[in-house]
This record gives C-alpha cells, structure tokens and sequence, in this order.
C-alpha cells in the first residue's frame, strides 16, 4: 500500500529507468539488438526489481500509464542511437495487461511516428502463457502490432502451451527460448534435444530464436551449433543504462 503511492510519484518523478542488454549475433558476434528492462531507483530503498513492482502496477491500475511510458521511451531511445548512426532494435516487454488495452497498437505506432523510427527495429516481447491465452483480445493485438511492421517475439518460449498453428496464424516472427533450457544445454541430454526441436521449429516456420540467460562459454557454444540466431544473457552483458552502452566500446555503438 506504501509502495502503491510510492510507484505512483516514481511515474511522475522520473525514478523509472529503462537499462538495455545486448542481444549478440550468434554468426557475428555483433549486437543486433537490446532489450529494454524497467528499474525502478527508489531514493531510499534503491533499486527496486520489475518482478516486485510490476504486478503492484498492474494491481493498482498503473501499469497502462508505465507501459505506455516504457513504449515511448525505448522509442526516443532507438530514434537517438539512429541519429548517432546505430541501427539497432530494442525489444520491450509486454504485460498481460497490456494485452488487454485496445489502444495499445495505438499507442505503439504514435510513439515510432513521433521518435521516427521503423516498426521493423521495434520488438513486442510478450510471454508464452500470455500470448497463447485464449482471450481473442490478445490474439487481436498481436495481429495489430505485426500488422503495423513490428516484430512480435515470444518469451520464455518453452515454458507454456503453444499451438503450433497459433504461431504460424499470429506471424510471431521470433521465439525466446527460456533460460530453463538454456541453463542446462551443454549438460543435459533432454535440455539439448529441446532446443534443438525449438530451432528446427522456428527456422521451419521462418522465425528468429533467441536464447536468454546465456552466462558461460560452453552454453555460448552449445547454442551456437545449434543454430540459435540470437544469444542474450550475464556472459555477454547486464542489463546496463544507455550511456554504459555507448561507454563500453561495444561493437554495438
Ligand atoms: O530485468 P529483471 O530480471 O529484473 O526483470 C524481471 C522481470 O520483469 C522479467 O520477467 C522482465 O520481463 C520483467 N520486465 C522488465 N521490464 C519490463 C517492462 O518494461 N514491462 C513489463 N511488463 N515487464 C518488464
Ligand atoms: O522475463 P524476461 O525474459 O523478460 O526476463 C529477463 C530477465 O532476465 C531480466 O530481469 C534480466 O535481468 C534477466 N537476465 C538477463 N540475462 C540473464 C542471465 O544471463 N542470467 C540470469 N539469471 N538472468 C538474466
Ligand atoms: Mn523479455
Ligand atoms: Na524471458
């Protein structure tokens, strides 16, 4: 309750951030894209994790007004590393809320106009569970969204139910492979055959896969001959602020 009220002046006083990890080119090695990562520095308490708050905005009807937020400022984000010459997309993270909100194919196409940039470099990541839920309002946004250009990617792909032709039908065009699989592929027999099930999968279908959580080398190279397009995870970078980004030579900026 304490934190309700404390959330809502974070919104007005700008102690939400967005910091940014790099997802890498599993062929390259080159950053092709980030994802955007809600922190909210709390002047007393400090950083305050998304798991904790998100569900707080969601229950105290905040969350529209966070997740429009987050929509425009990964967009003016993108638009001023455009500008610097860094093609990038960033990627944001939907709620099942959100997913509720019929404006928000609105919302998401004023906020490219208005920072300039393509609705290719925006990604929706949205999760398995919500995404396949059954609600037709859901289904409907995310037909709004890719039908507006912007890459539509699932997250914590594995964990939840997926028709398969719910994927075909919703021109998804990227699977996140959770970081349950990921964790374990170099080791386990069964974590391995997973993903390469995913991969198959996804390339048949013309879709992009990204494995999250990546942390050591012998995963790196496990998901690499696995054909994972996309590697994400503590073994390349955090979740860091945009100028770290800019800061740390990457071969991204
Ligand atoms: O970065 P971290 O591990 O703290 O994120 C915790 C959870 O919060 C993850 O599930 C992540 O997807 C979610 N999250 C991070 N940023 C956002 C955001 O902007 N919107 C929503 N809805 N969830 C987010
Ligand atoms: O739910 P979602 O996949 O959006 O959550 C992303 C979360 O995973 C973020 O909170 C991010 O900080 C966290 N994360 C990113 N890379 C790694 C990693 O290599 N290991 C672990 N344990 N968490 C990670
Ligand atoms: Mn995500
Ligand atoms: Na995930």
């Amino acid at each position: 309750v304490e934190l309700r009220q404390a959330l809502r002046e974070a919104v007005e006083t700008h102690q939400l951030q967005l910091h940014y990890q790099p997802k890498i080119s599993g062929r390259t090695g080159q950053v092709n894209g980030v994802e955007a990562l809600l922190r909210w520095i709390h002047p007393v308490r400090g950083p305050i994790s998304p798991a904790v708050f998100i569900p707080i905005a969601e229950r105290f009807g905040l969350i529209n007004a966070i997740g429009a937020w987050v929509i425009d400022e990964a967009c003016r984000q993108m638009g001023a590393w455009q500008a610097q010459g860094s093609k990038v997309r960033v990627a944001v993270n939907l709620s099942s809320h959100q997913l509720r909100n019929a404006c928000i194919v609105e919302q998401v196409r004023d906020a490219l106009q208005r920072h300039e940039v393509q609705p290719g470099q925006l990604v929706c990541e949205i999760t398995e569970s919500v995404a396949m839920e059954r609600s037709q309002a859901a289904k409907g946004i995310i037909e709004g969204l890719s039908g507006i250009g912007v890459v539509v990617s699932i997250d914590d792909f594995g964990t939840g139910y997926s028709s398969l032709s719910s994927l075909r039908q919703m021109r998804v065009s990227e699977l996140k492979i959770d970081r349950e699989f990921v964790m374990d592929v170099h080791t386990s027999k069964d974590a391995r055959a997973i993903v390469d099930a995913i991969v198959r999968l996804a390339h048949a279908l013309d879709l992009r896969v990204v494995a999250e959580g990546v942390e050591t080398a012998a995963q790196r190279d496990a998901l690499i001959e696995l054909g994972c397009d996309e590697l994400q995870g503590f073994f390349f970078a955090r979740p860091m602020p945009p100028q770290d980004l800019m800061k740390q030579g990457s071969p991204l900026m």
